[in-house]
């Protein structure tokens, strides 16, 4: 599996059940360049068929998240060959936006610091995202001389809303993980010593729950903010029933039997005792 792969410029470890996937330039701050963006492609396009991996964990090496996409590789070294910068950046797209959210795990964006520009789209596209108080944001593009670009526009208005996307667009101002807890960029954030143990207890917590259910409900989500109120209803619907193919524990008719039947668990409160019934 891809943990064995000898990659340069991320690191990916596998335990019990959670990859942590690492951008892996400290000396760089991460920098999201071509070599990193193949390399991530790769990984993310191994794990995402990997049944054994149930969730997913992105985060940087050192002291950056990712300081965005590389301005020397990314940017400076394409100038003037459009066919060179159309590669590279279409790779980029590919696992910052296509792989990584459709990843069928539930993924985790573990900011432990620098996160800037590009760098909002992996954060993004990620499904939850939890940061140290310290780490630092910033929509920088305006700071160089150029827009946010590839999606980062499209998604920070998703996460953040109207009045804090133009705000941070236009200012190019960099806020911090407790900010960013405000603005609805990531969920929580935390002291950075207690990052690590935060982001462990909460993979921990989902990698117990269906795995099934979760991608289903998750491909839900997404896909109903693209459409109309009566096609999200009957694609709503499908998808709820292909989850009973899918779903190869029985966990619907497990919750109703130890809830209504056995009065062991109630779902308001946790979840259900995964057995190993197999479904009927
Ligand atoms: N692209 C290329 N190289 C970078 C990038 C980047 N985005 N960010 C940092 N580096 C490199 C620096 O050039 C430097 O390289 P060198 O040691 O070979 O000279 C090394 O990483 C360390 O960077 P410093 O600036 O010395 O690190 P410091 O800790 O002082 O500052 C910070 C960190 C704030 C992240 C700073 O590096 C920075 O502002 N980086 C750019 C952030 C940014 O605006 N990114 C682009 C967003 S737009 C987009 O992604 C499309
Ligand atoms: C950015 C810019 C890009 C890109 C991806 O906002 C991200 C940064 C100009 O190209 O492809």
């Amino acid at each position: 599996m891809t943990m064995t792969d000898n990659y340069e410029c991320i690191a990916v470890a596998v335990v019990d059940g959670v990859a942590t996937v690492t951008l892996n330039r400290p000396q760089k701050r991460n920098a999201m360049s071509p070599q990193l963006n193949h390399e991530m492609r790769d990984a993310l396009g191994e794990i995402r068929y990997d049944n054994d991996i149930g969730v997913v964990v992105l985060t940087g090496a050192g002291d950056a998240f990712t300081a965005g996409m590389d301005l020397k590789e990314y940017f400076r070294d394409t100038e003037g060959d459009p066919v060179a910068f159309e590669r590279v950046r279409d790779i980029a797209w590919e696992w910052q936006y296509n792989i990584l959210r459709k990843m069928p795990q539930v993924t985790i964006a573990k900011v432990n610091g620098w996160c800037f520009g590009g760098g909002f789209t992996p954060l993004t596209s990620c499904d939850l995202a939890i940061s140290a108080d310290e780490a630092t944001f910033g929509l920088s593009e305006v700071n160089w001389g150029i827009i946010p670009a590839g999606l980062v526009t499209r998604d920070v208005a998703l996460a953040m809303g109207y009045r804090n996307s133009l705000y941070y667009i236009l200012t190019g101002e960099p806020f911090d993980g407790k900010r960013a807890v405000e603005t609805g960029l990531v969920n929580e954030s935390v002291p950075h010593d207690e990052l690590d143990a935060r982001v462990d207890a909460l993979a921990a917590h989902l990698k117990g729950l269906n795995p099934a259910v979760l991608r289903t409900a998750k491909e839900t989500y997404r896909h109903s903010l693209d459409m109309d109120y009566a096609q999200a209803w009957d694609y709503t619907a499908a998808k709820a029933l292909q989850l009973r193919s899918r779903d190869k524990e029985g966990g619907r008719r497990q919750g109703m039997t130890q809830f209504l039947d056995e009065k062991t668990f109630k779902p308001g409160l946790g979840a259900y005792a995964r057995g190993t019934e197999a479904d009927a």
